[in-house]
């Protein structure tokens, strides 16, 4: 049966249980696969497996539906809508997260679970480089997240996969996150929040497969919604390095004007190029503001904690 109702009446108490939480779009092709690589228990706890499905054209549902699982039909737009939309809903304490693309490896479903029942940790992440199958991730993508990796690791925030799509955690505490509105960046955002709770973080090398199908992932537009995410992390995580990064870009700018300026000014006594001391000033000023933005900002949230 997929109906919600059906689920909850026929399983009265199923808190003590992992659910695995798939998103779907037009997943066809790896659907199946992904739904039987999935075991029926880990650690002695039964295993559900819920679809939330963003109105896929294709045979998904019908396979979904043939396969035996709980199928939710989401109402908005985007794989983390689809997730926020549905996860109150699913009974099981211990959600584990994993594309329908058959991309990752389901029987590896022991690995993320158990750290999180042995309190070990409060996310368990599969990341992807380290056993990766050849032409699994575009090179463009593959650059992006060296970007990405690189941007929060000069912050300290040391994340291997922050936008792996196989992980898990505990449902109360995830409940318990401020993660808004978000479309597709879920991961960034689960991440920065995990990381803002001060979550236990363990990052496990699993294998990634090539994917099954059509990838829902537009490298530009869901790159840039990524980096806005990251940004968002770095103002909310670490303020002070954040801004002070932007004053001390502004400082390095305003070099050029001021040397010239002063140099002007000492060695003819008049200065002739009279807009590049609005310009250093400004560009002075600036630095200075952002510098005491990133205080304020950094003292106004630990304020909040
Ligand atoms: N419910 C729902 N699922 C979605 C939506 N968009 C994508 N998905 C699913 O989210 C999972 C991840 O999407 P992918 O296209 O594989 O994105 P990706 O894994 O980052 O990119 P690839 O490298 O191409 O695999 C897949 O199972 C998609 O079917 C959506 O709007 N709603
Ligand atoms: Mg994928």
């Amino acid at each position: 049966m997929t109906s919600k109702s059906s689920q909850s009446l026929n399983i009265p108490k199923i808190t003590d249980s992992v659910a695995v939480v798939i998103p779907t779009l037009n997943e066809e092709q790896g659907i199946e696969v992904t739904i039987n690589s999935i075991p029926k228990e880990v650690s002695n706890l039964p295993v559900f497996i819920y679809v939330i499905d963003g109105g896929s054209t294709d045979k998904t549902i019908e396979i979904t539906k043939k396969t035996g699982v709980t199928t939710f039909h989401q109402t908005t737009r985007g794989k983390g809508a689809a997730i926020l939309e549905f996860i109150g809903q699913i009974e099981p304490e211990i959600i584990v997260l994993i594309d329908g693309d058959s991309t990752y490896e389901g029987k590896e479903l022991q690995k993320l679970v158990g750290p999180i029942l042995e309190e070990k940790a409060d996310m368990v992440v599969s990341t992807r480089f380290e056993k990766m199958e050849s032409g699994a991730m575009s090179s463009f993508n593959k650059f992006g997240n060296w970007i990405f990796r690189t941007i929060l690791g000069t912050y300290g925030i040391k994340i291997e996969d922050m936008l792996s799509g196989y992980r898990s955690f505990r449902k109360s505490k995830f409940l318990e996150l401020a993660l808004g509105n978000v479309s597709f960046e879920i991961e960034t955002y689960l991440t920065s929040e995990a990381i803002r709770h001060r979550w236990k973080i363990l990052e496990i090398p699993l294998p990634y497969y090539k994917r099954k199908g059509k990838t829902k992932l537009n490298p530009i537009r869901d790159g840039w919604l990524i980096l806005r995410a990251i940004v968002t992390m770095l103002i909310r995580l670490k303020p002070v390095p954040f801004f002070s990064s932007i004053s001390i870009l502004l400082l390095l700018l305003s070099i050029y004007p001021t040397a010239l300026v002063t140099y002007e000014k000492f060695v003819f006594g008049e200065i002739e190029h009279q807009p590049s001391v609005v310009l250093a000033a400004f560009l002075i000023i600036m630095a200075v503001q952002f510098f005491f933005f990133g205080v304020m900002m950094h003292l106004q949230l630990s304020s909040m904690d």
